[in-house]
C-alpha cells in the first residue's frame, strides 16, 4: 500500500493487544482494525470449536473483507492468530509477550478458569504465536515485545511511533 500497515498479534487475551493497538492509533493517527471485532460484527463464522470453546472464524470472508482496507494502507492490524494473513498485508508484525503468572492473573480476572484458562497459558509457554509468526513471515517483519508492565506498553508505543516514523521517512510519506 501508499502508507504503513502495523499488525499486533497474540494468541491469549489478556496479553495488552487491544490496550496497545487502540492507544497506537491515537498517537500515530493510523486506523485500528480489531479483526475479532469485524468477524463478529459482520458475522464471518463458519461453525462452532467445541474443543476450544470459540466460534471458527471464516477466513475467507475476512480477508475479502480486508483486502480493501490494507490497500488503503495506514492501518494498525489486531488478532489472535496469524497463518492465513498474507505478507503483502503489513510492513511490520509485532507479536506481544507476558509472562505466565502474570498472564495467569489476568485471564483469571477475567473469569478464564479450568481447561480454557490452562489452555491459554499453555499456548503462551509453547510460543504458538511467535512460531505461526515466525512460519507464516520473514524473520525481518516479526518483532517479539514484552508486555508485563505498563512501563513495557509505553516503551512498546514509543519503539512502534519510531518504527512508524522512519518508515514514512524511507517511503516519502
Ligand atoms: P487483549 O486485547 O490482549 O485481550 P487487553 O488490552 O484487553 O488485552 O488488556 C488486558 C488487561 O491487561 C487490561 O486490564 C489491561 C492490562 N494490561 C495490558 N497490557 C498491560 C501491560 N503491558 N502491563 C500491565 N497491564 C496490562
Amino acid at each position: 500500500g501508499t502508507s504503513v500497515t502495523v499488525s499486533i498479534f497474540s494468541r491469549t487475551p489478556g496479553v495488552g493487544k487491544s490496550t496497545l493497538a487502540q492507544q497506537l492509533a491515537e498517537r500515530s493517527g493510523l486506523e485500528w482494525i480489531s479483526v475479532g471485532d469485524l468477524a463478529r460484527d459482520n458475522n464471518f463464522f463458519d461453525g462452532y470449536d467445541d474443543e476450544r470453546d470459540c466460534p471458527i472464524l471464516d477466513e475467507d470472508k475476512v480477508l475479502d473483507e480486508l483486502e480493501d482496507m490494507i490497500e488503503e494502507g495506514g492501518k494498525i492490524v489486531d488478532y489472535h492468530g496469524c497463518d492465513f494473513f498474507p505478507e503483502r498485508f503489513f510492513d511490520i508484525i509485532f507479536v506481544l509477550r507476558t509472562d505466565n503468572t502474570l498472564l495467569y492473573d489476568r485471564l483469571a480476572a477475567r473469569g478464564y478458569h479450568g481447561k480454557k484458562l490452562e489452555d491459554n497459558i499453555e499456548c503462551e509457554i509453547m510460543n504458538v504465536l511467535r512460531d505461526e509468526a515466525k512460519d507464516s513471515y520473514a524473520d525481518h517483519l516479526v518483532h517479539e515485545l514484552p508486555s508485563n508492565t505498563t512501563d513495557d506498553m509505553e516503551n512498546n508505543l514509543e519503539r512502534m511511533l519510531l518504527w512508524i516514523n522512519a518508515w514514512k521517512r524511507d517511503n516519502n510519506c
